[in-house]
């Protein structure tokens, strides 16, 4: 059973984001309550190259979103904007940066039987 040790601290440690949240308070910048009805995230590479999640808000507070499917290893930045049912964007939250690592480890060393 020692053999399920191994992937176990690998999962822990080697984690690659899959998903992503922001806040919203379901409020116009002049404060009057209007609830959002979409989000548009935009991830961009090192290259500048956009991709874009986009999804409906239920309810002010957490949204959670989820990260493209398959992104290489590279540094990224993750922006949102949200919409109300009248088709207001708002703009575009600070930037989120994050790394995705699909490099492999180096190859271990001192393999022995004892
Ligand atoms: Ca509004």
């Amino acid at each position: 059973m020692k053999n399920f040790i191994l992937p176990l601290f690998l999962i822990t440690l080697g984690a690659i984001p899959t998903t992503g949240s922001f806040d919203h308070d379901g409020r116009d910048v002049d404060g009057a309550v209007d609830d959002v009805a979409l989000f548009e995230t935009v991830i961009t590479d090192r290259a500048g190259l956009d991709r874009l999640v986009t999804g409906p808000m239920t309810a002010p507070g957490t949204t959670t979103f989820d990260l493209p499917s398959g992104l290489p290893t590279g540094t990224y930045t993750a922006r949102v904007r949200v919409a109300d049912r009248s088709g207001n964007w708002s703009e575009f939250s600070d930037p989120a940066s994050f790394t995705i690592d699909r490099t492999p480890p180096s190859r271990p060393t001192g393999c022995r039987v004892k």
